[in-house]
């Protein structure tokens, strides 16, 4: 990876992005790379993964889901009912048909950057986690201890987020999807043997 095709994916994402989300890509992408510095992974994978991780974000609902049906790609209730859900898998097809990325652990840090996937690899929770707690964020509870969390423990992380994610989407009453369920579980199973307030969620 040149540092000139990072750069051209910095000016790509610009033009689909808004400035905010813009600016959240950024501080994504950066964050990432500290994290990969911390706990051992290619720095130019995690700049690259973060630069597009949200690169469908910007797209309307209709087209999200004409892009994730064309590809037959499984799209399940919830993300019928929350098609913005669907950025992610759609952002994974983008990173590779528009934007030339061939890495499959890169794909698959964009495709599952929104719910984890139980068993993700050094680079997925990398930008699950940089995703969360890059700096520009703000709303979040425990970001401070997220944040010290990531570069000591990178799985607790992973589970803290859940934790509050989860927690977040039953006080809004938002639908939830399978995935974000399963990887919570599957985290709180490795790092506390299961041990767990039982049938809550
Ligand atoms: O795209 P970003 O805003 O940077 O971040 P993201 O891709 O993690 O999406 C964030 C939102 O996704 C956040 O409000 C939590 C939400 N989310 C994660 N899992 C689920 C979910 N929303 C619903 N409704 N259901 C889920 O399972
Ligand atoms: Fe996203
Ligand atoms: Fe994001």
């Amino acid at each position: 990876m040149k540092p000139s095709e990072l750069s051209k994916l910095r000016k790509e994402m610009s033009k689909v992005q808004d400035g905010k989300r813009y600016e959240h890509t950024l501080a994504v992408a950066y964050t990432a790379a500290n994290l990969a510095a911390c706990h051992g992974e290619k720095a130019d994978h995690a700049l690259v993964a973060g630069m597009l991780h949200d690169c469908a974000k910007c797209l309307p609902e209709k087209k999200l889901l004409s892009i994730c049906e064309k590809q037959h790609m499984q799209i399940s209730k919830e993300e019928y009912k929350k098609p913005s859900l669907l950025h992610a898998k759609a952002g994974s097809y983008l990173a590779g048909k528009k934007y030339h990325v061939s890495d499959r652990d890169i794909l698959n840090a964009i495709h599952n950057h929104t719910t984890g996937r139980p068993g993700m690899s050094l680079l997925e929770k990398i930008i699950f986690v940089a995703d969360y707690m890059e700096p520009g964020r703000r709303q979040a509870p425990r970001l401070e201890q997220i944040r010290r969390t990531a570069f000591v423990d990178l799985d607790r992380a992973v589970l803290l987020i859940l934790e509050d994610t989860l927690n977040y989407l039953q006080d809004s009453d938002s639908v939830i999807e399978k995935t974000t369920q399963d990887t919570y579980e599957y985290y709180r199973e490795r790092l506390e043997g299961g041990a767990s307030p039982a049938g809550t969620r």
